[in-house]
């Protein structure tokens, strides 16, 4: 591997988001080699994160193990960002970019879509980071559900995607980048590698970290 001791600088906080389906953790894992092969330090997370505590009372709500109320699990899905807000800080500040499939968008977007208040929904994120650069993989919700797969798992329903698709749009601002999810893989992959690779650079040039607000 390159070793271009790109590591100076700070990293790029890059987050995926998108319908259950849209192909968000098979690009995180493309991005993630495509970033260690031009030698910048580079991560790939996602959230939930279900290694946590939080995140097994979470994994566990998620596969029908547990029942919670709509606001606990909401609040858990947000705690379980906070749980890693400092370690990302740091990693970020050491120079280490990270790919994030899934952020505080996931949060807002699947809580309201079950008639929770949006702001009360987004209250709980205000002071997380603010990602550098927001992908979107837009896929109708019938195009995903024809990709079958969906796990059993909660939420995992056409109808309930419709609604979250309704609150992605929503929350997009005219910062996103939104990639059509349903182009061939490689085309996408292209998309997605221009777009992160102009979004590290930029932090590398001293871009500021700052903290996420929804409006
Ligand atoms: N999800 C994910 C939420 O409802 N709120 C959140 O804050 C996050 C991060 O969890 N259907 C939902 C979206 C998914 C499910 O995510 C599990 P994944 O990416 O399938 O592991
Ligand atoms: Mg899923």
């Amino acid at each position: 591997m390159e070793n271009n001791n790109h590591s100076a600088a700070r990293g790029a906080l890059i987050v995926l988001e998108g319908l259950d389906r849209s192909g968000k953790t098979s690009q995180s894992s493309k991005l993630l080699s495509y970033l260690e092969g031009l030698g910048y330090p580079v991560e790939s997370w996602r959230f939930p994160d279900r290694e946590t505590a939080v995140g097994k009372m979470i994994s566990s709500y998620l596969t029908n193990q547990s029942q919670l109320d709509d606001r606990t699990i909401h609040l858990l899905f947000s705690a379980n960002r906070w749980e890693k807000r400092s370690l990302m800080e740091a990693k970020l500040k050491s120079g280490t970019s990270l790919i994030v499939d899934r952020y505080s968008y996931s949060g807002v977007a699947f809580s309201s879509a079950k008639g929770l208040d949006i702001d009360w929904c987004k209250a709980p994120e205000m002071g997380l980071l603010a990602p550098d650069l927001v992908v979107y993989l837009d896929i109708l919700p019938e195009k995903a559900a024809e990709r079958g797969g969906y796990g059993g798992e909660r939420y995992e329903q056409l109808e309930f995607q419709k609604n979250v698709a309704q609150y992605y749009k929503m929350l997009s601002d005219a910062s996103w980048k939104t990639v059509n999810a349903c182009l061939p893989m490689e085309d996408i992959e292209k998309q997605l590698k221009e777009m992160v690779l102009d979004c590290v650079m930029s932090c590398q040039k001293g871009k500021p970290v700052s903290q996420l607000w929804l409006s």
